[in-house]
């Protein structure tokens, strides 16, 4: 039987990465007077790499190679992505960043039906506990038992091992849970676990490919639509 959900953060409960993510790395660069900028279309495509260290070293890769083989640069990458996460974290603050539609009442309905929480992101802790705070309140931390998150395993998503991890902390089968994720990326950690997975589209993400999925919505946002898919989705 169906125990537990566990949940992608970025794209899955809010819209975190045109608004967010992409506006706080941009602030980052500013500040450090690096004269880079990501507009949308661009972060579309660098979204493809997970994780934001990840994805400055993909950007350096494509516009700046040299700077790669530069004496000290994965510090600054890490100094750099450090105060991205600053960034990130005061927008959330503000309360600028809501969840999606539907997806508080999924949470609750959950909750109340008896199921577990969990989340396997590739994003930063802080960035978790401070979306789930400023948008369910201090004590939304607490509705998920595990909180598994960004560079506590080695390989990001599409690996599998925040997966793994998740379940481990869980001490749950895969096939006792359900995960629900925004991108292929997300969808290939989620089987690569071995658990079955519901697809929540974006922007971003609508045009990308989602074999593997149990069934792919664009939102939870439609009257009844936590309870269709909970009933929908016990694992087989
Ligand atoms: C989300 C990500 C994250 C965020 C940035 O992927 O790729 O890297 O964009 O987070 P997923 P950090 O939704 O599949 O977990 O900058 O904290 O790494
Ligand atoms: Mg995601």
């Amino acid at each position: 039987p169906l125990a537990a959900l566990v949940f992608d953060v970025d794209g899955t409960l809010a819209d975190t990465e045109r608004d967010g993510h992409r506006v706080a790395f941009n602030r980052a660069f500013d500040e450090a007077g690096l004269g880079w900028h990501w507009d949308v279309a661009r972060y579309g495509r660098l979204l493809r790499v997970t994780g934001g260290k990840e994805r400055i070293r993909q950007y350096l890769s494509e516009d700046w190679p040299d700077r790669l083989r530069e004496p000290g640069i994965d510090e600054r990458i890490r100094a750099l992505h450090a105060a991205k996460t600053r960034h990130y974290v005061a927008m959330l603050e503000t309360g600028a960043i809501p969840l999606r539609p539907g997806v508080r009442r999924l949470l609750e309905e959950a909750r109340a039906g008896g199921l577990r929480l969990a989340i396997a992101t590739t994003t930063t802790p802080e960035n978790v506990t401070a979306l789930l705070k400023a948008t369910l309140g201090g004590d939304g931390i607490g509705w998920f038992e595990v909180i598994a998150a960004g560079d506590v395993v080695p390989a990001k998503k599409p690996a599998p091992d925040i997966f793994h991890r998740a379940l481990q902390a869980l001490d749950l089968p895969p096939a006792a849970c359900l995960a629900f994720e925004d991108s292929d990326n997300g969808v290939r950690a989620a089987r690569g676990a071995g658990l079955p997975v519901i697809v929540t589209t974006n922007e971003y993400t609508r045009d990308q490919d989602f074999t593997g999925a149990l069934v792919v919505l664009d939102g939870f946002g439609e009257p009844g639509a936590p309870a269709t898919v909970l009933a929908g989705a016990a694992p087989v």
